[in-house]
């Protein structure tokens, strides 16, 4: 069977995926395509996806009779409207990160699926399904003993002045927070943040770097470096102490060189690239999965604890060096 997908918003990351959906993937066609700015739409056609109708608005799409399953890879703010209209549509749906910008939002849509009755919602949380990652896990579970620390850093080379303090947290976090509860099988307690001193590059509304210390349930304190300027390149770090020994993510494969006196390997400098491969898993796993009607991989309800942390981190980014703790409802049994 071939789903046929609409994409609603057609940025960066919504024309990559539409691109991964027509040329590389199996099972799926870009049928619908819809952006507040419609030009963006009728350039991911033109380019991807000659068939697509573009539609002035998501709801439209939607609700539209040959749409089978539904990308929402629009702006954070407007995830939960769409996501909540798919659900009422009972159409499946992927969602990029973050499920919702607040955690009340989120909750509307596990509270939806939920009342749906069946998984219809994957989030875009996609380092779980990068091979890096994977084996990290598998390293911690068989060979390191049970995990005490986490020390781990999220590095961009360069942001703009509309990316402010708190999206270190919604927009740049989030990974690692899921990320982390994933690999541990465990769920957070407390959120603390310290700033260092502001590196010349960031700008007025931005304090960066910073650094996130979450505790977990099992007592597992991680600390996370968020530094979104640090110019040399993007840098994903994670390394996880456990009682028996020392675990570390894999790096991307680059060619080592010994040139000019130097030994030397590239740093990749675009996330695109970093996770190009978890990239087409995920989405394979969406395809897979929206063709019997339902969805797999991370959870509206991971997308809410990830929201439910989130809020705490940006609390306590506004109450530096205070604890916040955090707590969360039990988990529904469709999550189970
Ligand atoms: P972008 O700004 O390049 O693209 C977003 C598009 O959505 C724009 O074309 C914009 O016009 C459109 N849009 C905004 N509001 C809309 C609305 N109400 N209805 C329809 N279209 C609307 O942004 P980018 O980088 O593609 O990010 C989009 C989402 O994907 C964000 O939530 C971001 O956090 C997430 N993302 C996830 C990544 C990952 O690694 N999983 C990487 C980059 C982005
Ligand atoms: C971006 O939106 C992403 O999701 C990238 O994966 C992340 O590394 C980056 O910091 C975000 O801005």
């Amino acid at each position: 069977m071939t789903v046929r997908i609409g994409v609603i918003g057609t940025g960066a990351i919504g024309r990559d995926h539409a691109r991964r959906i027509n040329q590389v993937l199996a099972g799926g066609k870009i049928v619908a395509l819809s952006d507040v700015n419609p030009a963006s739409a009728e350039a991911v056609k033109a380019d991807i996806a000659p068939d697509a109708t573009v539609y002035a608005t998501g709801e439209e799409l939607i609700a539209a009779a040959d749409v089978d399953a539904v990308l929402v890879t629009s702006w954070g703010a407007t995830h939960e409207q769409y996501v909540l209209a798919a659900i009422a549509a009972g159409k499946p749906c992927f969602c990029e990160k973050p499920l919702a910008t607040t955690a009340t939002g989120a909750k509307r849509i596990v509270d939806a699926e939920v009342a749906f009755g069946r998984r219809l919602v994957q989030v875009g949380f996609m380092r779980r399904y990068d091979a890096g990652y994977v084996a990290l896990k598998q390293a911690i579970e068989t060979h390191t003993g049970a995990p005490v620390m986490v020390h781990a850093a999220h590095r961009n080379p360069a942001v703009t002045e509309a990316y402010t303090t708190p999206m270190a947290i919604h927009d740049t976090l989030i990974h690692e927070i899921d990320v982390f509860r994933w690999l541990l099988e465990d769920d957070y307690v407390s959120a603390r943040v310290t700033f260092p001193r502001t590196c010349a590059r960031s700008h007025a509304k931005l304090r960066d770097p910073q650094i996130v210390t979450l505790t977990t349930a099992k007592g597992v304190v991680i600390n996370t470096e968020i530094f979104v300027n640090c110019h040399y390149g993007y840098d994903i770090q994670c390394e996880v102490v456990g009682e028996d020994g020392v675990a570390s993510l894999p790096e991307p494969m680059a060619v080592q060189m010994r040139l000019g006196a130097k030994l030397q390997n590239s740093i990749l400098t675009d996330w695109k690239d970093r996770f190009v491969a978890s990239y087409d898993v995920e989405l394979q796993d969406f395809l897979k999965a929206a063709a019997e009607g339902t969805a797999s991989g991370p959870t509206s309800w991971d997308g809410y604890m990830a929201a439910v942390t989130a809020d705490a981190c940006v609390a306590a980014q506004d109450d530096e060096g205070a604890t916040v703790a955090i707590s969360y409802p039990s988990r529904p049994a469709l999550y189970a």
